[in-house]
C-alpha cells in the first residue's frame, strides 16, 4: 500500500512544531517525524502526537445546521449560506453595520485570518477581534509602547544560548513542551533558570532559583528585582544611554522599592529578589520568558512594561541568548495578530485610528469608506450583545461561552442576539447556542500558512479531505462574503497570501514558493531576497531615535482580593493533556483517558481546616457562580491560593471580568472564592 508524508503544522499550541500525517487509502493512518523541524527536531508532545484522534472523530460537524425547536437540522451550504447572509444583512439595515461584530481564529491560517478582518472591514464594522485578546493583548500594548514592536525577541532554539533563563508566569514544561527542551539544553551548558510562579509546577522543576510569589504581585517583585540592579550597579550603563530613554524617571521609581518591601507584598523572600537580580543582570546573555501568569492581570500592561524594563536596564536584547519572549499560545494567534484581527490595527499592525492607514486599505481594496477603529474588544463585544448594542455575531472558531470570564453571562448574553453564526469543527457550547453553524475543515483537511510564536511563518500542506460536506475556512468566508455582495474572488490559500504579500510589510518576501522550504521564513521580510529577521532590535527600536523606551510602573493590587466570604484566591490556567476549553482534547480518547475530570489544587493545610481529603468533591464559588470539582491536595500550591484548569465547562462561570485599562484582558489569574466539601 503507498503511504504518502504530507507536511503539517500541529495544531495545537504556538510553538509550531512540523510533523508529516501519513496517508494511506485517504485517511490519515500515523504521523512521522519531521528532524529537520527548527523548533521541534522531530519532537512532538502529547497533544501533537495526539492531533490525529480529532481528523475521523465521529463527533466532526460534517453539514451545515440550523436550528428548530427541537434541535438542529441538517441543512445544504446554499441554505446555511443564505441564512447568513440574511442574519447579518437584516442586522445591518435595520441596525447599522457597527452592530455586527465577527470574531476571527487563531485555530485559522494566515490567509483566513486575513479574509475575516477584512469581511468585517468592507461590511462597515470596526469590530473584529481574535482570542489574543484573552491572550497575549498587554503585549502588544506594552511591547509595542517599550520597543516598538510586540513580537517575540529571539527564535526558540536560541534560548540554548542564554545564560540566565528567567521564566515569569509561564508553565512552558506543560503549555510549550516542546520549548522547554531548549531550556534543558542550556541547563546542560550551565544556565541559571529563574522561575516566578504561584504554584509549583513541571516548570519550577527546572528552577535553579524559585519565586514562589503571591497571585498579582507581580509588578511588585520585578520593582524590588530591578532596585537591586541599580542598587549594585549592575544596569548596562553604556546601553541605557546609546539606546535608550526615561531611565532617570525610572530610577526614581524603583529608588525606595526595596527587596524587603517587594517580599512583603510578594510573599518572596527577600534573599531570593536579590539572588534573582543578580543572576539575571551580571549574566553575559539573559532572557526573559513569559505568558499568561502576568499577562492575564488588570496589571497585565504593567507587568509587561517592567518585564522590558528588566531588559532594557541590563541591555539584555538584541543579542544572540538575551531577549523579551512572549510564548504565544495557539498555534496561530501571532498570525491572526500580524494579519489585522485586532480592533486596534489593520493588516500589519497599522493603527486602525490612522486616517493614513484607512487611505492606504481604501485603494488597496477598492473600498471607499471603511470603519476606523478601535472598534468593540471580544470581551466588549460579549457586553454589547448584553446590551443590545451588538445585534449580530459572526464567530469563527472560538468558544468564547466556555473561555471568557463570567461565562453564565455570557452564554445569556449570546442567547440574547438577533443572530447568531458558529464556524467550527466541532459543536461546542458556543455553538449550541447559534441559529446557524458551519462545519469547517481542520489544519491538516486544507493548507495554508501559520505563525508560530517565533513569527516563523509555515506552510501546512493538505493530507486528507474534511469530513462530509465541511468546508475550508477560506472557502466559507468567499461563500459568505459573496452572498453579501462582496467580491471575495480567492481561488486557494495562494492567492489570499500574494495580496498578503502587498499589503503587509512584514510579510512582503514570504511568498508561497519561498515558504515551500524548510523551517518557513521569520518576519520581517520585506522583500523577496530577504532571508527573514530572527532576532529583534539588534541595532536599534523601531520607535522615536530608534531608542527603546523605559517606563515607570506602579504597584496595584489585583481587582479582588481575599475577604471574610471569599477568602481564597483562584487562579486558573492550563495542564499539559488539554487545551483551552477541550473541544478538541476533551474528545481525544489518549488525553481525556488521561485527564478526565475537572480538579482544583489546595495546598493540605487549607484543606485540613476546610475537613477536605483528597479526591473529596467540592464546590468552589465567587461573586459570580458555583462550579463542583474534585479536590486536589498538593504541597506545590501557596497556602491561600487554588488553582483549577480551565479545561473542561465550569471553571469560567467563577472567573471576573474585571480587565486591564488598556490591553482590556480579563484578570483569569485571580477571583477571590469561597470552597467547601460537598456531602
Ligand atoms: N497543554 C496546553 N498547552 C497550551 C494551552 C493549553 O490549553 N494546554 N494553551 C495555549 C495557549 S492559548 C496559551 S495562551 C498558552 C499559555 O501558557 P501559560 O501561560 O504557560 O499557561 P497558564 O497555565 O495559563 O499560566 C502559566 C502559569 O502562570 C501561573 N500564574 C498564575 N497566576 C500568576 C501570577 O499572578 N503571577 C505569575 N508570575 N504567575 C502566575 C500559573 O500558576 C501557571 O503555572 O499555552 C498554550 N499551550
Ligand atoms: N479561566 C481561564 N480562561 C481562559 C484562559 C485562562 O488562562 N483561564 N486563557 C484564555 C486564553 S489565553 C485563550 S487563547 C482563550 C482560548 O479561547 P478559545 O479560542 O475560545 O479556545 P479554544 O478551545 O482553543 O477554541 C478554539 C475553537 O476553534 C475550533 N477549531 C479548531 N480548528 C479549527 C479550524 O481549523 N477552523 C475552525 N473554524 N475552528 C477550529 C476548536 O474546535 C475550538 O472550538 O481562553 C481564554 N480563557
Ligand atoms: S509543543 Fe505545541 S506545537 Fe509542539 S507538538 Fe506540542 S502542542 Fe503541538
Ligand atoms: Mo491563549
Amino acid at each position: 500500500m503507498t503511504k504518502v508524508l504530507v507536511p503539517t503544522i500541529c495544531p495545537y499550541c504556538g510553538a509550531g512544531c512540523g510533523f508529516f500525517v501519513a496517508v494511506e487509502r485517504e485517511r490519515a493512518v500515523g504521523i512521522e517525524q519531521m528532524p529537520y523541524h527548527p523548533v521541534g527536531e522531530g519532537a512532538l508532545c502529547s497533544k501533537g502526537n495526539a492531533s490525529l484522534e480529532i481528523l475521523h472523530h465521529q463527533e466532526r460537524l460534517t453539514s451545515p445546521l440550523k436550528r428548530k425547536d427541537d434541535g438542529w437540522a441538517k441543512i445544504s451550504w446554499d441554505e446555511a449560506v443564505g441564512l447568513v447572509a440574511r442574519g447579518i444583512g437584516e442586522a445591518m439595515r435595520d441596525y447599522g453595520p457597527e452592530k455586527i461584530a465577527l470574531l476571527a481564529s487563531s485555530k485559522c491560517t494566515n490567509e483566513e485570518n486575513y479574509l475575516i478582518q477584512k469581511l468585517a472591514r468592507l461590511l462597515g464594522t470596526p469590530h473584529i477581534d481574535n482570542c489574543a485578546r484573552l491572550c497575549h493583548a498587554p503585549s502588544v500594548v506594552g511591547l509595542n509602547r517599550t520597543l516598538g514592536a510586540a513580537g517575540m525577541t529571539n527564535p526558540i532554539p536560541d534560548i540554548a544560548n542564554s545564560r540566565c533563563i528567567f521564566i515569569i508566569g509561564s508553565n512552558l514544561a506543560e503549555n510549550h513542551p516542546v520549548v522547554s527542551r531548549w531550556i534543558h539544553r542550556a541547563k546542560d551548558a550551565g544556565a541559571v533558570v529563574i522561575v516566578a510562579d504561584p504554584r509549583a509546577t513541571p516548570t519550577s522543576w527546572m528552577a535553579d532559583i524559585f519565586l514562589q510569589l503571591s497571585p498579582g504581585t507581580d509588578v511588585a517583585l520585578l520593582k524590588g528585582i530591578a532596585h537591586q540592579i541599580v542598587k549594585e550597579g549592575l544596569i548596562d550603563r553604556g546601553y541605557i544611554a546609546e539606546r535608550t530613554r526615561g531611565f532617570e524617571e525610572f530610577e526614581g521609581s524603583v529608588g525606595e522599592f526595596t527587596p524587603e518591601m517587594a517580599a512583603e507584598i510578594t510573599g518572596v523572600p527577600a534573599e531570593d529578589i536579590i539572588r534573582a537580580a543578580r543572576a539575571y543582570a551580571s549574566s553575559p546573555a539573559s532572557m526573559i520568558l513569559y505568558s499568561m501568569g502576568i499577562t492575564q492581570h488588570t496589571t497585565g500592561t504593567d507587568n509587561v512594561q517592567a518585564v522590558s524594563n528588566l531588559a532594557l536596564i541590563t541591555g539584555h536584547i538584541g543579542r544572540a541568548g538575551t531577549g523579551v519572549m512572549p510564548l504565544r499560545g495557539q498555534n496561530n494567534v501571532q498570525g491572526a495578530c500580524d494579519m489585522g484581527a485586532l480592533v486596534e490595527f489593520y493588516p500589519g499592525y497599522r493603527r486602525a485610528d490612522d486616517p493614513g492607514t484607512i487611505d492606504l486599505f481604501s485603494t488597496a481594496w477598492e473600498a471607499p469608506a471603511l470603519p476606523t477603529g478601535p472598534g468593540l474588544t471580544a470581551t466588549e463585544m460579549i457586553g454589547a450583545a448584553a446590551s443590545g448594542d451588538i445585534r449580530a455575531m459572526y464567530i469563527v472558531g472560538e468558544d468564547p461561552a466556555n473561555s471568557d470570564p463570567s461565562s453564565l453571562s455570557v452564554k445569556r448574553a449570546l442567547e440574547g442576539l438577533d443572530f447568531l453564526v458558529v464556524q467550527d469543527i466541532f459543536m461546542t457550547a458556543t455553538a449550541l447556542v447559534a441559529d446557524v453553524v458551519l462545519p469547517a475543515a481542520a489544519w491538516a483537511e486544507k493548507e495554508g500558512s501559520f505563525t508560530n510564536t517565533e513569527r516563523r511563518v509555515q506552510w501546512s500542506s493538505k493530507a486528507v479531505e474534511p469530513p462530509g460536506s465541511a468546508l475550508p475556512d477560506l472557502e466559507i468566508i468567499c461563500l459568505v462574503a459573496r452572498s453579501l455582495g462582496l467580491d471575495f474572488d480567492y481561488p486557494d490559500a495562494a492567492s489570499v497570501l500574494a495580496e498578503i504579500n502587498r499589503t503587509v510589510p512584514q510579510y512582503a518576501g514570504i511568498t508561497r514558493e519561498r515558504l515551500g522550504k524548510e523551517g518557513g521564513l521569520v518576519w520581517p521580510c520585506p522583500s523577496c531576497d530577504h532571508p527573514g529577521t530572527p532576532i529583534l532590535h539588534s541595532s536599534g527600536f523601531r520607535l522615536a531615535d530608534g531608542r527603546g523606551s523605559i517606563v515607570p510602573v506602579h504597584y496595584r493590587p489585583a481587582a479582588e482580593g481575599e475577604s471574610l466570604e471569599y477568602p481564597f484566591l483562584l487562579t486558573t490556567g492550563r495542564i499539559a493533556l488539554h487545551h483551552n476549553a477541550g473541544s478538541m482534547t476533551r474528545r481525544s480518547p489518549s488525553l481525556i483517558g488521561r485527564a478526565p475530570d475537572l480538579f482544583v489544587e489546595i495546598n493540605p493545610a487549607d484543606a485540613e481546616k476546610l475537613g477536605i481529603d483528597d479526591g473529596d468533591l467540592v464546590a468552589v464559588s465567587t461573586e459570580r457562580g458555583e462550579t463542583e470539582a474534585a479536590a486536589r491536595l498538593t504541597e506545590g500550591i501557596k497556602r491561600g491560593v487554588v488553582f483549577m484548569p480551565f479545561h473542561f465547562p465550569g471553571t469560567n462561570i467563577l472567573t471576573t471580568e474585571a480587565a486591564d485599562p488598556e490591553a482590556r484582558i480579563p484578570e483569569f489569574k485571580v477571583s477571590a472564592c469561597r470552597i467547601a466539601r460537598r456531602d
